[in-house]
């Protein structure tokens, strides 16, 4: 038992001390008291990774790392009980008239331009490159680069930038880079001797931009150095309000979770929680939708089977009933996710008003692209609903949709949303690269994998937020367990997460 102790502990990458171990393993419930505080940890976003006596003392008085909530207190409010009483209108209540400082910074619903014709992928990857050459240019040790056509054939420092044409590896099991920039291809050698560098170009993937530093030898550029354009550490704003995140609601589908839903809309309407969980909901200003609000008719094969509400327009009317109970001094922003009635291909169009009527109908209701960026209170919050991960969790050894905020911290540094052309991903090759991070938000908020994550990087809160829909049929297929109707609270800049569950 005590080595299992341990053993959670070791798997989560967190160590303890002999004395945090002896308390730990006093606890009645030693096992589950183990695990809360792993999970405490990991959603805390603090960068603790030695659990100390004190820590453990501070965490059991004041429950410090404790921004877990269960809000799920079925004997107060019952819903399969009480379903008509359930949801209590209460905008009258909360109708304070505060001031909203709410913009759209990037919608590219009314900027998508393409032909559809081949030239648009030499524009679009033109775009591409140069946005995120740019991005490189700006940090110093790449200043001085060279285009490729103007690398002599032997050269002791030589820096360049280029796209990645293809990844591949030796028969000795080294890595070869094929870049490219305007002016040619040049491969790169990543030799398996220099570790940390090899370790770094297993997370390369096709179509990104990197810089590389290294010497000619022959045709081949020997690498010593991989520069990812990367983020600069931002200044945390001060924030004297909440916003509320959530993603993948699935409205329409008969897995969809109408009663933590419920309970969720009775939360942020102050009518439901303990006294600390009513002070976060009246604080609330925003809520966020990253995509995925309804289930969608003929996304996959044999969907009809799982759809309780099998019309998309009447799936929008339950998402408008829904969303319509919560107080109107909330503003609302929906981004459409692979699921919605918007075009398929990303940058996806705000969601289409011609299946959403009813929707559009709500005055509190913003509708932006996905991705898109919007300022809630001068808070950037960069809204992806994450269809990217699929393909970067195929693609990079150790990644996988249980740790999303891995993708999204490569995605960040790699500044580009959806790097990988031409697999899972969607991608219209318009004029303009819109997928490119251009501007560093202070939230990155994102969707889809159905599973929560959260991570501050570099100053950045990365929020993925999980889902309200039960285990599918397909995710059974591929043994993904989803996260369910756990909703990230931004509160005056800390982070929480409710239980709705
Ligand atoms: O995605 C629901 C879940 O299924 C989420 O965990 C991602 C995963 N998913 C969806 N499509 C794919 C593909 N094509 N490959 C791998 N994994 C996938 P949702 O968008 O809600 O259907
Ligand atoms: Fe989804
Ligand atoms: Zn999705």
């Amino acid at each position: 038992m005590s080595d299992d102790i341990i053993l959670k502990f070791t798997n989560a990458n967190i160590l303890v001390n002999d004395k945090a171990y002896e308390r730990i393993k006093k606890e009645d419930n030693s096992l589950e008291f183990a695990d809360s505080i792993i999970d405490d940890l990991i959603y805390s976003g603090e960068d603790i990774f030695i659990i100390t006596e004190e820590i453990l003392d501070n965490y059991l008085e004041n429950n410090d790392l404790s921004n877990i909530s269960n809000i799920s207190n079925e004997t107060e409010l019952n819903p399969s009980k009480n379903e008509e009483n359930f949801i209590k209108p209460s905008q009258s209540q909360f109708n304070t008239g505060r001031p909203f400082d709410f913009h759209v910074i990037q919608d590219t619903s009314k900027k998508s331009y393409t032909s559809g014709e081949i030239k648009d992928f030499t524009t679009y990857f033109n775009s591409r490159f140069s946005k995120i050459k740019d991005i490189l240019n700006k940090r110093g040790e790449l200043k001085d680069y060279k285009p490729i056509n103007k690398i002599r054939k032997s050269e002791d420092v030589i820096k360049i930038i280029g796209m990645v044409n293809e990844v591949s590896n030796t028969k000795n099991n080294h890595k070869i880079i094929e870049l490219e920039d305007e002016t040619g291809n040049i491969n790169v050698l990543i030799h398996n001797e220099n570790h940390q560098l090899f370790e770094r170009s297993e997370k390369i993937v096709k179509d990104e931009v990197i810089g590389i530093i290294g010497s000619k030898k022959g045709s081949l550029v020997i690498a010593s150095e991989l520069v990812n354009p990367g983020v600069p550490r931002i200044d945390e704003k001060p924030m004297d309000f909440s916003a509320v995140f959530i993603s993948d609601v699935h409205i329409g589908s008969s897995t969809f979770l109408g009663d933590a839903f419920n309970r969720f809309i009775n939360w942020i309407n102050g009518d439901f929680g303990d006294d600390n969980q009513v002070e976060i909901a009246n604080n609330v200003k925003y809520l966020v939708i990253a995509g995925d609000l309804v289930d969608g008719i003929g996304i996959y094969p044999h969907q009809e089977k799982e759809l309780t509400i099998k019309d998309i327009y009447g799936q929008y009317d339950e998402a408008a009933r829904l969303l319509g109970e919560i107080r109107t001094d909330i503003k609302i922003i929906i981004a459409p996710g692979n699921h919605d009635a918007a075009r398929l291909a990303e940058p996806q169009p705000a969601i289409s008003q011609s299946y959403a009527e009813s929707l559009y109908e709500l005055k509190n209701a913003e509708f932006v692209s996905n991705p898109g960026i919007v300022s809630l209170d001068g808070i950037n919050t960069l809204i992806y609903h994450g269809r990217s991960f699929d393909d970067m969790a195929m693609s990079i050894k150790g990644f996988s949709h249980q740790q999303s905020d891995l993708i999204m911290r490569e995605l960040m540094e790699k500044r580009h949303l959806a790097p990988i052309y031409g697999e899972r991903t969607p991608l219209a090759s318009e004029y303009e690269d819109h997928m490119v991070i251009k501007d560093i938000p202070d939230v990155f908020h994102t969707g889809h994998v159905h599973i929560n994550a959260y991570k501050k990087h570099k100053g950045v809160h990365m929020i993925n937020s999980g889902t309200f829909q039960s285990q599918t049929e397909f995710q059974k297929i591929y043994n993904i367990m989803p996260t369910c109707a756990e909703v990230p609270v931004l509160h005056k800049g800390s982070f929480k997460l409710l239980k709705f569950a």
